[in-house]
């Protein structure tokens, strides 16, 4: 599963291109994250900084689909529309690139993929969420500068994911 996160650069674009991954662990089985993850029509279902979504070009679940997402006051940005890349219900694959809107991230992709793994300490069900991207570095900005504002972004967006799978999962068990 981890090819998924290796992206094809080629040497003319290298220096202006940056990458990164994030991995959170979640106390959940993989089939309630995936069940959040998995809908493109619905971003905000967990993604705090994401005030609406609509999906503008197909069913949200075919590849090609398109969304446009409505950003929250306060950021450097109102809009962002959003191609669906990849959405694998077996492998627990989703990508997405971003194609448009108001914002500074051109040409950015990401890929996120789950990954069941065993509880430490008791039997219940434990995931892997790993989020990847790759994004042009925004003129006047450096690598590293692009690098924190994006990881953190996505960090936020995995650690609410977190916390909702794992609500779902304590409401499942009763
Ligand atoms: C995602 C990942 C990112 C979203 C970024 C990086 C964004 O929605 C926000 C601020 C921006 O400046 C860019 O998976 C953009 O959503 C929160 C509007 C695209």
């Amino acid at each position: 599963l981890f090819h998924y996160h290796t992206y094809p650069l080629s040497p003319n674009n290298i220096n202006n291109r940056c990458c990164s991954v994030v991995v959170l662990s979640i106390s959940a089985s993989i089939n309630t994250v995936w069940s959040i993850l998995r809908r493109f029509d619905n971003p905000q279902g967990y993604k705090n900084f994401l005030k609406s979504c609509h999906v503008i070009v197909g069913d949200g679940k075919e590849v090609g689909s398109l969304r446009e997402v409505n950003v929250i006051s306060g950021l450097p940005a109102t809009k962002s529309i959003e191609r669906l890349e990849i959405l694998d219900d077996e492998k627990k694959v989703m990508s997405i690139s971003i194609v448009g809107g108001d914002h500074r991230l051109n040409n950015y992709r990401s890929v996120t993929t789950l990954h069941r793994t065993v509880e430490d300490d008791g039997d219940g069900d434990r995931t892997m969420v790993v989020e990847s991207y790759v994004v042009d570095v925004p003129q006047g900005n450096t690598k590293e500068e692009t690098i924190v504002f994006v990881d953190t972004i996505v960090r936020c967006n995995l650690q609410s994911l977190v916390q909702i799978a794992e609500n779902l999962e304590k409401n499942k068990r009763i």
